[in-house]
């Protein structure tokens, strides 16, 4: 996984996000998996949804507010993988830069991966606001240059 395209996107002495550090993945001591909403007010509105996965946050900005309910499906757009520490950001960042508006945590807590891969993730949410299984599917399978996915609560199996 390469935070390359994270970094150049980012002036460091600009905006107030995180500059990544460099690490490996077994640095990480706890066994619990990094589950994130960022509720960013960028020039279009959005939730980013991140997902840590080898050491880094994989990322999908959704455009509407993602569903606690199942029945509702969101488009949800994957971005470049971004830093462990992206995880506790909130703050401005500045007009100018990539991705300038407000950046607040909307909903944080861990993810335990059910089904993961390429096209297809299926995990359990433990949150605040989002709770139970949930799914990540890519809409084009075949396009690796597609970005567009889905993403949507499934049904709880033990109601
Ligand atoms: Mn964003």
């Amino acid at each position: 996984m390469s935070l390359r395209e994270y970094r150049t996107k980012r002036n460091f002495h600009a905006t107030p996000e995180p500059k990544p550090k460099t690490r490996t993945a077994k640095d990480r001591k706890t066994s619990d998996l990094i589950y994130i909403i960022q509720r960013h007010q960028a020039r279009r509105l959005h939730w980013d949804l991140r997902l840590e996965e080898n050491g880094v946050l994989k990322s999908w900005a959704v455009p509407k507010e993602p569903p606690a309910e199942e029945g509702v499906r969101r488009l949800a757009v994957n971005v470049e993988d971004h830093a462990l520490e992206y995880a506790d950001f909130e703050g401005t960042i500045p007009d100018g830069e990539y991705g300038a508006g407000k950046v607040e945590i909307w909903d944080k807590g861990s993810y335990q991966p059910l089904e993961m891969s390429f096209s297809k993730k299926v995990f359990e949410i433990h949150g605040k606001k989002l709770n139970g299984t949930y799914c990540l599917i890519k809409l084009k399978v075949q396009d690796p240059k597609d970005k567009n996915w889905l993403f949507f609560k499934l049904k709880d199996k033990t109601k």
